[in-house]
């Protein structure tokens, strides 16, 4: 269904300049008709909305009415039925097709509507790492939410072992219990007692996102803010967190970029590390704008005089691509997005790059490289939950 597309070869000869583009699964193709690949966990839940709710619930009612339709038009014409019954009202048939379209919008309303509010509410979850001491297979963690955000289920947390091997998910029931839900504690036990030095990672929060077919992983707190400012017609990217520096990101021009990434890559990219939620908050300087990445399902409008704010986290490192979604003028068309998902150290070292160009003092290089090691060990690891 997707087909490469020409341009591969081009996109190779310029990777071997050392500048990356997107996988050609990730972007759009001519003639594609599905949605590009979810990037993210989020991006997989609003698939899962799309592909096992909405589209089956679709394809069931065209399927009835097509089929309603074709049998009036056999049974009911002029030469089948001759003499039409005279009567106006069924109270059985009225009240079916009232009740059964109000079931159907109540089942829609209750999967739209948990996504409006994760996508809406910023993650809040928490990574607490513990060194395990070889004795004690308890492990108590500090359930600091707001009374209306507090771990009360199994859900909302998560609990990983990690030793040299790497990170390991582990289940409720068969390697750890829980106790304290709700409470200002919580308590877990583990079922085997880890070896000294094992560490024990409990994830805990309310922000549970992933489709209902896949992994689930509770969204951490954002530890990013990127904003950005829609102008006609490019856009401005600013890190607060790391000096405030700004820059514009305009579209690449023909003949600079590979045929398939032209009209989607950009002069500057915004950069961002891999497994890390990022809050975006949007706004405009002349109209509305609208900023969307699709392989993260995500769309906010940039609007002058206000502030618009959403989230994403990558699962993977790439490029990703968008564009203007709102219909801001004649140039509407060439304000597209680029998102490059790195690690953790290439980012540091492209925020001191990017201070270094604003006159500023590196931030991250300073930081001796042990240091960096043990603080990219304890950063939220890629693990695949476990419930
Ligand atoms: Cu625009």
């Amino acid at each position: 269904m997707r087909k490469l597309i020409a341009g591969s070869a081009i996109a190779a000869a310029f990777a071997s300049l050392g500048v990356a583009y997107a996988q050609d699964g990730y972007l759009p193709v001519d003639g594609g008709y599905e949605m590009v690949p979810a990037a993210s966990k989020l991006a997989e839940e609003v698939h899962f909305f799309h592909n096992s709710v909405l589209l089956p619930i679709i394809t069931v009612i065209s399927i009835f009415v097509l089929a309603l339709l074709l049998y009036v038009i056999v049974r009911y014409n002029s030469k089948a039925n001759p003499t039409p019954r005279k009567f106006s009202h069924n109270t059985l048939v009225e009240i079916i097709w009232t009740g059964v379209p109000i079931l159907i919008l109540l089942t829609i309303a209750l999967f739209s509507f948990d996504l409006l509010f994760k996508e809406d509410v910023m993650p809040d979850g928490k990574q607490v790492v513990m060194t395990a001491d070889g004795a004690s297979n308890v492990f108590t963690v500090d359930n600091d939410f707001p009374p209306s955000r507090m771990a009360a289920a199994g859900r909302h947390v998560q609990v990983f072992r990690a030793d040299a091997s790497g990170v390991v998910g582990l289940v409720e029931g068969d390697d750890y219990k829980l106790s304290g839900l709700g409470e200002p504690k919580i308590s877990v036990t583990m079922t085997q007692t880890p070896a000294a030095g094992e560490r024990i990672l409990v994830r805990l929060g309310r922000s549970v996102v992933g489709s209902p077919l896949g992994a689930r992983e509770i969204a951490l707190a954002p530890t990013i803010t990127l904003k950005v400012v829609g102008y006609q017609w490019g856009w401005t990217y600013s890190y607060p967190d790391f000096g405030d520096f700004e820059y514009s990101s305009n579209m690449a021009a023909e003949g600079t970029v590979p045929a398939n990434v032209y009209r989607f890559e950009v002069d500057n990219r915004v950069v961002v590390p891999v497994g890390e939620t990022i809050r975006v908050v949007t706004t405009a300087r002349d109209v509305i704008h609208s900023w969307a990445l699709p392989n993260m399902a995500i769309k906010i409008d940039a609007v002058p005089g206000r502030i618009n704010e959403t989230w994403f986290k990558a699962d993977k490192e790439g490029v990703y691509y968008g564009q203007c979604s709102e219909i801001c003028g004649v140039r509407h068309s060439a304000m597209p997005i680029a998102v490059e998902v790195v690690s953790r150290p290439a980012f540091e070292a492209w925020v001191d790059e990017k201070r270094d160009e604003n006159g500023m003092e590196p931030m991250f290089a300073a930081v001796a490289a042990a240091e960096t090691q043990s603080k990219l060990a304890d950063a939220a690891p890629a693990v695949e939950a476990a419930q």
